[in-house]
Parts: structure tokens; sequence; C-alpha cells
């Protein structure tokens, strides 16, 4: 490898002096951002590695002497295809750090990887509560489905919603969601008087909304990923559900900011709990949204956008710390405990779990200048993942 990249720049390089290319090849920091950029979320893909790329537009590709190198590959979100692409890129271009994952068994299937090589994996968009037990070379910028679950379930009953039925896509986040729902729910007096599952990959809802329907319950709590909760949306209104007086409510993967503005007025007044909200009303925020859609045609940034842009704040910032010069477990010491404000808020990357901790805030979808967002009414401060030491 080394002989061909010397050669490559002895032919090539005509003023370059052979130690300058050597030098060169040595000074890359190579991050493999594996996300599924095809198939059925690959609007994360493409939110994710767009808020990347703005990280590095506005923070330079060069850190501590190094430069960065973001490698993207595909994987369709099959977790077979995560786990070759993984394996080529520790192996063959020998990254220092793997960061992506859009869903929860692709980033479980690259946890053996990580931990034989000793790389530190950035889990920048799965959430379910037990992906940082995989690996102790986990990192998480995202959220987990508890954290979001808890603090629904909190406001509920105080709200008029006694009964609840829950409607979940049938795989890690789904049943984080359920089980952390209904167990706070009934805590607080609640009652959740059905679970139902709907299939990952898809999903027909309509059976399943026929049959909340029947069960008229005072609302619907709703999990699914990123990408599907504007179908969930539309039929739930096609059905009259809210005109039978059944509200929606959910984690904030529902009115996803991706697609929330062509959901139509149908979805005003539909109350989530979630991390981040394109509205968030800070000037880091409004500074972020700006600069992403100016470099995206206007796209608007979602959760899974502000996941990939702070992990590569918490990259960025492992690097400098180690002055380029550390290997995977340095960079993961200076991963774990890095707290800063994000585009969401404060955030802060807990030493012990490598878990994010931050602030969940309930949102209503208001009309704001013409389009529809998620705007927040209430801060629940510093929420750790509730999925933790049980
Ligand atoms: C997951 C969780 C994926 C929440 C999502 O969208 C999401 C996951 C793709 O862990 O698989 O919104």
């Amino acid at each position: 490898m080394k002989r061909k990249t010397i050669s490559m720049c002895l032919v090539g390089g005509l003023a370059l002096t052979l130690s300058t290319c050597v030098w060169a090849d040595g000074n890359a920091f190579k991050i493999g951002l594996i996300l599924p950029m095809t198939g059925p979320q690959a609007s994360t893909g493409r939110q994710v590695e767009a808020a990347a790329r703005l990280y590095m537009a506005q923070n330079g590709d060069t850190v501590a002497g190094k430069k960065i190198e973001l490698i993207v590959k595909d994987d369709t979100s099959a977790p077979d295809v995560t786990k070759r692409a993984a394996q080529e890129l520790v192996v063959s271009d020998k990254v220092n750090v793997l960061a992506g994952f859009g869903i929860t068994p692709s980033a479980l299937a690259v946890a053996p990887i990580a931990t034989q090589s000793k790389t530190p994996q950035v889990v920048m968009a799965a959430a379910t509560s037990s992906i940082t037990e995989a690996s102790p070379y986990i990192i998480r910028t995202s959220f987990t489905l508890p954290q979001a679950s808890v603090s629904l379930a909190d406001w509920a009953p105080k709200n008029g919603i006694k009964t609840v039925v829950t409607m979940v896509s049938d795989y890690g986040p789904g049943i984080d969601a359920e089980k952390f729902f209904k167990e706070r729910l009934t805590f607080n007096g609640g009652q959740v008087t059905e679970s139902l599952r709907v299939p990952l990959r898809n999903p027909d809802f309509a059976p399943f909304l026929q049959k909340v329907r029947d069960l008229k319950p005072d609302a619907l709590f709703v999990f699914v990923p990123s990408g599907a909760g504007a179908a969930v949306m539309k039929q739930f209104l096609e059905r009259g559900m809210d005109k039978a007086g059944i509200r929606l409510i959910g984690t904030g993967d529902i009115t996803d900011d991706d697609q929330l503005n062509d959901m139509g007025d149908g979805a005003v007044g539909v109350v989530t709990s979630h991390h981040y909200s394109a509205y968030h009303p800070s000037n880091a925020n409004k500074k972020f949204v700006e600069a992403f859609q100016k470099a995206n045609k206007g796209l608007r940034p979602n959760y899974m956008a502000v996941g990939g842009y702070d992990g590569m704040r918490v990259i960025y910032e492992a690097l400098k710390a180690t002055k380029g010069s550390g290997g995977g477990d340095a960079l993961l010491a200076a991963m774990k405990g890095q707290i800063f404000e994000s585009p969401r808020g404060p955030m802060f990357i807990d030493a012990q779990t490598r878990d994010v901790v931050q602030n969940i805030y309930l949102r209503k979808v208001e009309r704001k200048d013409g389009q529809l967002y998620n705007v927040e009414f209430e801060t629940i401060k510093d929420v750790k993942d509730p999925g933790k030491n049980r």
C-alpha cells in the first residue's frame, strides 16, 4: 500500500518531494460513514450525510494537522450490508472512526467489529436504548426511545388522556417506546388498553388503525421510524379518527421535520415529545437551520441531521484533544464526557454510559410563518436514558 502511494507520488507529483508524499499519506484521518442512502430509510441517510458535510464545510477539513476524509457507504439499511461495509472500512480503508447507522439492526451488526478493532463507533441516528451496551466503543449522539417516551407519558394523563392504544414498528426502538410509555403511563394512573406492533418493512397501517378506531381510546400513541410518519398521519386523518375524538400523540419521529410541512393542517395540534425541532428557538439552531437549508436546496434539517452534525463535533473535538495522534482508545476517551451546545439545546455524552444526556421537549404542531412546525411548549431538562441501569 505504502509503496504504491509513494510511486504514485513520484509519477504524478512532479514538484513534490518524496517526504511530502509520505507525510500526506500518513496524515489522513478517515471517517467511515455508513448510512442508508437508498431504500426505505434513504431520507435518514440524506439528512445525516448533508449535516456531516455541513459540519466539515463550517469547521474545515484539517484538524490537529490531519486531513479529514469522509468515506460514505450505502448500506440500504440491510444489516448484513452494514457489517460488510464496516469490515471493509476497517480492514482496507483503515478508518479511524466508524459513524452513521440509520437503524438499530445496522448499529448492532457493527458493534463486534468496533470492539475487535478498537474503533470508536459513533451512532448518529439509531435509537434503541441497548445499542450502547453492545460495545464499549459505541458513543451515541442521537437519542433513545425511552428518553423520548416517558415525558409524553407524564404529560398525557394531566391533559385529559387516560386510555391509550400504542402502535409501534415491531423492532428495537418500537418495543422500547411501547414498554417505557406504558410503564410510565400506568404509574401515572393511566391505562394502555391495547399494544399493537406493525411490521417495519412495507407496513400497512390500515387494519391497525381500524382496530384503534373500534377500541376508541382517548389517544393513539405512535412510534414509526423517520420517513414513515406521513403515511400514518394520512391514514389517521382519512379514517376521521381525529373527528371520532381520538388524539394522535407520539415521539417526534411521527411529526418528523423532514415530512411535517407536507402533512397538511390535519397535523395541527398533534403533541409529541422529542429532543429536536427545526423550530427550536436558539441562535445556534437558527444558524444551523439556515446554513443547512442554504446548502441543501431548502431541505429542512430533522432530528437525524442534528445527530450527524453533533456526531461530527464529537469526532472533531476528540481529534483535537488527542492532538491528532490518538488511536481508537484515546479517541474514545476524548469523546466521553463532551459537553456542548447543540442546535437541539445543551447536550452531554455521559462518560459512564457513552449515551447522550439532553433536554426532551413537549411540542405541538402549529402553523408559523405559513409553515408547519413542532413548537416546543415545555422542557424537561437533562434527561438520561431511562433504559440504563434498571
Ligand atoms: C430508529 C429509531 C430509526 C428512530 C429511526 O428512523 C428512528 C432505529 C430511521 O433505532 O432503528 O426515527
